[in-house]
C-alpha cells in the first residue's frame, strides 16, 4: 500500500529462489503515468458539461434526461456511445455501451482469449491486480482527495460528499475520469497480468435517505472499464466494496463508524438492500455480453465476521449467492469474503455452493505483532505461514475449498500519509492512538521497537531507495505470489496510488 505499486516491482532481473517452489518470472514493463489530478478536460466541456459532442446533435437528448443519460453533462465521453438509449436491464442504465463486442482479446500468450475457457484456476491461477481507489475512494490512495482542515472531520466519501454537497460530483467525476483510463489497462496488459478487481461501492446502482453519495456516475465508469479490460485481454473481478449501512465500518466502505450491515437498527434492512443490488447488479451482469469477461462476481468486500453474527452472515452470503445463480450469472466464481475468522473456520460452511471462492486478503501490517518483524522474518512468514495457510484453506477437508487472494501488497510499514486513517498515526513508529487499545500502538513496531522507528526510508522517494531493500520488496513479492499460487490466485492491492 502506499508507495507499494504493483508496478514498482520490477521483476526482470535474476530471480531468486526464496520458496522451496520454482517461482514465476512475472515481467513488468510498466513505466507508471501518474494521473494528475485538478486538471482540465480538454474535450470542449465547461465546468458543468460537454457543450459540443461531436456527431450528437443536442436535440437528440431529452431536455429532461437525467444527468446518467445526457452525454451533454459528462465530463469525459471518451468511448462510450453517446445515442441516446433509455433501455435498461436489472433497471440499470446500458446508456454508453455499444450493441456488440469482441472478446478475442487474450492478455498475454500464457493465458486464453476471452472467448476461450479459462479452465481450472487450481491450475492456472489468475494473476491481476486492483484498480482500488478509483470508484470507490481512498485517502491514502487520493490524498489530495482529502486535504481539508483536520477540523472538518473528512475521512471518506460519505464525510466528503457530505461537505462538498453539490461540487461532490464535479469533484469525484473529475477523478474517475483521470485516475483511471484506458492506458491503465494496457499497461496492466504490459506488465503481464490476466484479470483486474475493480471495486466499486452500492451508490453506482442506489442511493437511500439522504445519502450524500455521488449517485450513479460510477456505474458508467464501471461499464467502461469493462469495455477496456475486454480490448485488452483482461478479465474482471467484480468487487462490491462499499454496502448499504457499511459492512465493517472502515473508511473504505465509504462510511468510517458503526457497521449497520447485519447489526444495528437497520441491520435488517441494509442486509436486504444489499441483496436489492445484488438482484439488479447479476441480471445486468448475466447479460451476454459479461459471460466471458465476469470472471469473478463478488458479494461483499470484507464483511467484518469478527464483529457481526457469523450465522447471519453465512445465511446473507448463501441469499446472495443463491440470487445471483437465479439470475443467471452463471460461470462467473462467486467470491466472499473470509471475515478475518480464520481459514480452519470455513471447513463444513458453504462448501455446497459450486464455482465459489473464498477471498483472503494478506498483509503484515494491520497487525502489532506481524509488522515489526524484519525483512528476513517477513519474507519467511509469506512463504511458509501463507503457503501453509493456503493448502490448508485448499483442502476441503481441512479449510473452505477455493480460495484466493484478492488483495496483497509489499507494504513493509504503515508509514504511508492517511494509510491508517485522515489525521491518525500509525503502528510502525507507535503513534497510533484511535481510542481502542486493543488496536493502538502507543510504542514502536517497527523491528527494533524503540526510538529508531522512523517512516523515512519507508515515505522517501523510490530512486532512493537501497539495492538491499529493493531485493527485499522482490523477494517478498515473489514469496507471496509463490504462496498464493497454492490456490485460485492473486490480485496485488493496488494498482496505483496518486503519489506513485
Ligand atoms: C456549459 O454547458 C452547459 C451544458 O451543456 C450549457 O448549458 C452552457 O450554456 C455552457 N456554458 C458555457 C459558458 O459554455
Ligand atoms: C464542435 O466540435 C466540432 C468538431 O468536434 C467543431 O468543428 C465545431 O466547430 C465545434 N462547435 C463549436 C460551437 O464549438
Ligand atoms: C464504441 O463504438 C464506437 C464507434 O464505433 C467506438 O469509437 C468506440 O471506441 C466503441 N467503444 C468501446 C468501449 O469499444
Ligand atoms: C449505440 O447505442 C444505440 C442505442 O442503444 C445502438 O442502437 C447502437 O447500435 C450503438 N452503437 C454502436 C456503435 O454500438
Ligand atoms: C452495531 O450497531 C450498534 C447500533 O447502531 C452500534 O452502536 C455499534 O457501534 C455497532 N457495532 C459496531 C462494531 O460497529
Ligand atoms: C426485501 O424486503 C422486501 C420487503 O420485505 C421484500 O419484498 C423483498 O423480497 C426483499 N428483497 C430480497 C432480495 O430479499
Ligand atoms: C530477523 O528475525 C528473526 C526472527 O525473529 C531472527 O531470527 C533473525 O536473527 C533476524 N534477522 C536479523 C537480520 O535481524
Ligand atoms: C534501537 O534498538 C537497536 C537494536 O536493539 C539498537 O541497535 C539501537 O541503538 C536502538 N536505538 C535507540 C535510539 O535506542
Ligand atoms: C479507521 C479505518 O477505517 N482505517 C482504514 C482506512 O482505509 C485504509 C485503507 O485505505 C486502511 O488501511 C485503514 O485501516
Amino acid at each position: 500500500m502506499g508507495r507499494w505499486e504493483w508496478s514498482q516491482l520490477t521483476a526482470a532481473g535474476i530471480l531468486i529462489g526464496v520458496c522451496t517452489v520454482l517461482l514465476i518470472i512475472i515481467i513488468i514493463v510498466a513505466a507508471v503515468v501518474v494521473p494528475k489530478l485538478g486538471s482540465d478536460e480538454d474535450n470542449g466541456d465547461n465546468s458543468s458539461g460537454n457543450s459540443n459532442l461531436s456527431g450528437i446533435p443536442a436535440g437528440s437528448i431529452p431536455p429532461d434526461a437525467p444527468s446518467w443519460l445526457n452525454p451533454f453533462l459528462w465530463k469525459d465521453t471518451t468511448d462510450f456511445n453517446l445515442t441516446y438509449t433509455t433501455a435498461t436491464v436489472g433497471d440499470l442504465p446500458i446508456m454508453g455501451l455499444n450493441s456488440t463486442w469482441d472478446d478475442s482479446a487474450k492478455a498475454n500468450d500464457h493465458v486464453p482469449a476471452l472467448n476461450e475457457a479459462w479452465g481450472d484456476y487450481a491450475k492456472r491461477p489468475a494473476r491481476g491486480v486492483n484498480v482500488g481507489g478509483w470508484l470507490s475512494i481512498e485517502p491514502f490512495i487520493t490524498p489530495s482527495l482529502f486535504n481539508y482542515d483536520s477540523r472538518l472531520g473528512i475521512v471518506d466519501e460519505y464525510t466528503l460528499c457530505k461537505y462538498l454537497g453539490s461540487r461532490c460530483e464535479s469533484v469525484l467525476e473529475q477523478h474517475y475520469a483521470t485516475f483511471v483510463t484506458e492506458d491503465t489497462f494496457r499497461q496492466i496488459r504490459d506488465a503481464g497480468l490476466d484479470h483486474v478487481r475493480i471495486p466499486f461501492s452500492y451508490w453506482a446502482v442506489q442511493t437511500y435517505d439522504g445519502d450524500p453519495y455521488l449517485f450513479r456516475t460510477s456505474w458508467r465508469y464501471l461499464l467502461r472499464g469493462i469495455e477496456w479490460c475486454r480490448r485488452y485481454g483482461l478479465r474482471v473481478n467484480l468487487d462490491l466494496h462499499g454496502l448499504p449501512g457499511s459492512q465493517n465500518g472502515w473508511n473504505h466502505s465509504g462510511r468510517l463508524g458503526p457497521i449497520g450491515w447485519l447489526n444495528g437498527t437497520d441491520g435488517a434492512l441494509n442486509a436486504n438492500r444489499s441483496l436489492e443490488i445484488h438482484d439488479r447488479l447479476s441480471q445486468f451482469f448475466a447479460q451476454p455480453r459479461y459471460k466471458n469477461i465476469i470472471s469473478h462476481y463478488g458479494l461483499a468486500n470484507e464483511p467484518k465476521m469478527t464483529f457481526l453474527p457469523v450465522d447471519d452472515v453465512l445465511a446473507w452470503t448463501e441469499s446472495a449467492y443463491r440470487l445471483v445463480r437465479k439470475n443467471g450469472v452463471a460461470d462467473a466464481v462467486v467470491v466472499f469474503g473470509d471475515g478475518f475468522r480464520g481459514l480452519a473456520n470455513w471447513q463444513g460452511e458453504l462448501q455446497d455452493l459450486s464455482n465459489a471462492a473464498l477471498d483472503v486478503h494478506q498483509y503484515l501490517i494491520f497487525n502489532v505483532n506481524q509488522i515489526v518483524f524484519n525483512h528476513s522474518a517477513k519474507v519467511r512468514y509469506a512463504c511458509e505461514g501463507w503457503t501453509q495457510q493456503t493448502l490448508q484453506s485448499m483442502d476441503r477437508a481441512t479449510g473452505f475449498g477455493p480460495t484466493l487472494m484478492a488483495e496483497w501488497s509489499q507494504a513493509d510499514t504503515d508509514c504511508a500519509q492517511y494509510l491508517t486513517n485522515v489525521g491518525w498515526g500509525n503502528r510502525w513508529t507507535g503513534t497510533l492512538v484511535q481510542g481502542d487499545a486493543s488496536v493502538d500502538a502507543t510504542t514502536p513496531r517497527c523491528p527494533t521497537m524503540n526510538s529508531s522507528c522512523s517512516c523515512a526510508l519507508a515515505n522517501a522517494p523510490a530512486s532512493s531507495w537501497s539495492a538491499p531493500y529493493k531485493q527485499f520488496l522482490k523477494m517478498f513479492a515473489e514469496a507471496q505470489m509463490s504462496s498464493f499460487e497454492k490456490g485460485w490466485g492473486w490480485f496485488y492491492w493496488v494498482w496505483d496510488t496518486e503519489d506513485a
